[in-house]
């Protein structure tokens, strides 16, 4: 059987409100993550891997950003035809943006019909994973499914985060049932303090999806949410089927990291993530050569550490250090160090990521921290030692105290 024709759709036009204030100024699939990546880079890297390479990104909320990084990084060679383009809202159909995630495929419907792809799959793009969607692609064939959605395990107490997934007993490959964020979830039948999470990933084949998009833009009803409408949808018509991330094996995976997959929509969640790149055995390999993680070449010169002695160390340990850093007598434990970072004598860092282009000067202090990029910390100043001086300073800070300072902020 000759390999089926297939169409990428980012959806990448969320607001992540629950990571403010990190998307105050982009949306969140373009918010950095571990010193050199966007998450949108996570998608986008697993697409290409898969060797889908017509990709179309849709894009809304506070979209210059992304759209710069998406141009700028991943130009394909458009002479073999392959591209990834970043897609902004049109108004095509109506003078409104889009309301949901399957109006915003509904409003590109155009994309498909000019494509003519058999298949589509769909992923979201704020999540740090591996993932060989060719092989979830081949399930989705297999089983004759219309739709299939991406599962893994996630503990109950998550449920309101997540679509969840009630399979069939005779046949755990099919749906029963989905619930979008429900309140009161029932745990899976042999590990009750678990659900089976939506990965917010699908595999449609493609006039199925045409005409669920357009049955559903005719419903005042509907949120026009993939999640909470096209799921069950197709769960009413009997042809949902889940593809259980577990089975996916991608190249170079250790048994550490082979399951890793983190919504990282919370600060919380957001800077466990980060951490996770940094212990020593990684929780998540970012070194796996063999399913390489795609991002932007800045053009930096490479990381240097300078000054050591007269007190001052000059040093990283138990971090990453990204290119372009400068680390003069500055001593930098457990964090993680973005592009352009300058940290100065007698600075300390520890468990803390800073963003492009923090400058930290002389003995100022930064513990268990998020720094949005730009920030300047003045000679002296002290972040995240002390949870009431940083939200009287109009910081964020979190439940579990890590204090977060917001894009271009001077701290004194
Ligand atoms: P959420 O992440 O809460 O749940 P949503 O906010 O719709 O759902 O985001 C899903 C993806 O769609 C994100 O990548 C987001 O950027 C994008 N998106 C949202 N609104 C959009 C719009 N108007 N235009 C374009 N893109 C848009 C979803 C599923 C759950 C599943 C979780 C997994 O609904 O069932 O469990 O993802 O994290």
């Amino acid at each position: 059987m000759a390999a089926p024709k297939v169409l990428a759709i980012v959806l990448a036009g969320g607001e992540g409100n629950r990571l403010k204030p990190l998307t105050a100024h982009r949306a969140k699939p373009a918010v950095p993550f571990g010193g050199i990546y966007r998450l949108v880079d996570f998608a986008l890297s697993n697409l290409v891997n898969s060797h889908y390479l017509h990709i179309v990104v849709l894009t809304q909320y506070k979209s210059h950003s992304l759209d710069r990084h998406i141009s700028k990084t991943w130009r394909m060679s458009a002479l073999l035809g392959n591209y990834v383009a970043p897609v902004p809202a049109q108004q095509r159909v109506g003078k409104h943006w889009y309301l949901g995630s399957a109006d915003a495929i509904f409003q590109c419907l155009n994309i498909i019909e000019d494509e003519r792809p058999d298949i589509v799959v769909v992923v979201g793009a704020d999540h740090v994973y591996r993932m060989d969607f060719s092989q979830m692609v081949d399930a989705h064939i297999a089983s004759g499914a219309e739709m299939t959605v991406a599962g893994i395990r996630q503990p109950i107490a998550s449920a309101t985060e997540f679509g969840v997934i009630d399979t069939m007993p005779e046949d755990p490959t099919k749906i029963r049932a989905f619930l979008e964020k429900p309140v009161a979830p029932i745990g899976l039948a042999d590990s009750p303090g678990e659900i089976l999470a939506s990965m917010g990933n699908y595999v449609i084949n493609a006039d199925a999806l045409v005409e669920a998009v357009t049955k559903d833009s005719e419903n005042s009803g509907s949120r026009h949410d993939m999640g909470g409408d096209i799921v069950p949808y197709f769960v009413d018509r009997g042809t949902a089927g889940v593809y259980d991330f577990i089975r996916n094996d991608v190249p170079g995976s250790t048994d550490r990291d082979r399951d890793y997959w983190r919504d990282v929509g919370t600060i919380d969640s957001y800077y466990d993530a980060n951490k996770d790149l940094i212990a020593v055995t990684p929780v998540f390999n970012l070194y796996n050569s063999l399913w390489p993680l795609h991002t932007g070449y800045v053009g930096l010169p490479p990381a240097k550490f300078v000054h050591a002695g007269a007190g001052r160390l000059g040093h990283a340990a138990d971090s990453i250090v990204s290119p372009g850093v400068l680390i003069s007598g500055a001593t930098v434990v457990g964090s993680v160090l973005s592009p352009g970072v300058h940290l100065h004598s007698w600075a300390a860092v520890s468990d803390s990521v800073l963003l492009d282009d923090v400058k930290v000067h002389r003995h100022a202090q930064v513990h268990r921290a998020i720094i949005d990029k730009n920030v300047i910390i003045n000679e002296r100043a002290r972040v995240g030692l002390n949870p009431e001086e940083d939200r009287a300073r109009g910081f964020t800070v979190t439940e579990s105290g890590i204090t977060v300072v917001p894009k271009g902020t001077i701290v004194d």
